[in-house]
């Protein structure tokens, strides 16, 4: 039996959503309210020893990290295959998800809670004082430090600065490779296009799509892309009204200021 601990917006959590959908396989699922806490509960973090989603239990076994986890899945269930047959190709789609782990998983938190999430924070946390309690809340130091600038500074935040610095090479990476074929490895789809999926679709919704409008080979794999059953049934099904919708209204400012850190 497949169970997954997730989060219904969470990008890494869509990414092996969509692996499972693509696969047919079936699962169980726990959706965590992550602003609530509930990743901090003491008998998640039994099974997810950082209180991060997602977590996968096969047979209840525990895997964890989202990379992983897609791997595993892979590896277990090699129906409707994911990894290219040649070696290179498989390395090259490795080299993709690496990417993810390199920086990237942070930078689209950063620019996610720098530009909307923030307010949630902000809102649940209304005083100084509620918030610093808030933070100190948070076991990690590294987290809780990245944590309280993005919250505080929002696009101010430096952090916000070099996370769209770090997107704008990845656009102009992906669009080298969707020059050359629909997918982001080959010619079939991969790990590589199932998990990055989330992570452009996020910048739309932070109303940031301008941001591709020199790319249409990239606009054209995102409609590809979510042509996909395996996108209606892991992504849009889960889309969360309140957040796409705060999404909405707190980004109507943030193309404008990603193009003046983009100018330099
Ligand atoms: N490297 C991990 C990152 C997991 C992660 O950052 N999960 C986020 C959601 S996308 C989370 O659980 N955040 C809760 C928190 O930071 O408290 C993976 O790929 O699984």
């Amino acid at each position: 039996m497949l169970e997954l601990y997730h989060n219904d917006m969470s990008v890494c959590a869509q990414k092996v959503r969509l692996v499972l959908a693509f696969k047919n396989l079936e699962w169980q699922g726990t959706n965590l309210n992550l602003r609530a806490g509930e990743q901090f509960a003491p008998d998640f973090l039994k099974i997810s020893p950082k209180g991060l989603v997602p977590i996968l239990l096969h047979d209840k076994q525990v895997v964890y990290e989202s990379n992983v986890i897609i791997e595993y899945l892979e590896e277990v269930f090699p129906q409707s295959p994911l990894l290219p047959v040649q070696p290179l190709e498989r390395a090259q789609v490795r080299v993709w998800l690496t990417r993810l782990d390199a920086g990237l998983h942070e930078q689209v938190a950063v620019l996610s809670f720098c530009i909307a999430f923030r307010h949630q924070m902000l809102e649940r946390y209304p005083t100084d004082e509620a918030l610093q309690g808030f933070f100190n809340s948070m076991a990690d130091p590294a987290r809780r430090a990245v944590m309280k600038d993005i919250v505080v500074n929002g696009m101010a935040s430096p952090r916000f600065y070099l996370a769209a610095l770090a997107y704008d090479k990845l656009l102009a990476d992906m669009a080298k490779a969707l020059a050359v074929n629909d997918w982001l490895v080959g010619e079939n789809i991969s790990l590589a296009d199932l998990s990055f999926l989330p992570y452009i679709e996020r910048l739309e919704q932070l109303q940031l799509s301008a941001w591709w409008s020199g790319y249409p080979q990239l606009q054209r794999w995102l409609a590809r892309m979510r042509d996909t059953s395996a996108y209606q049934m892991a992504v849009r099904d889960w889309h969360n009204p309140a957040y796409i919708g705060l999404m909405k209204s707190c980004g109507a400012d943030a193309w404008e200021k990603v193009s003046e850190v983009l100018k330099g």
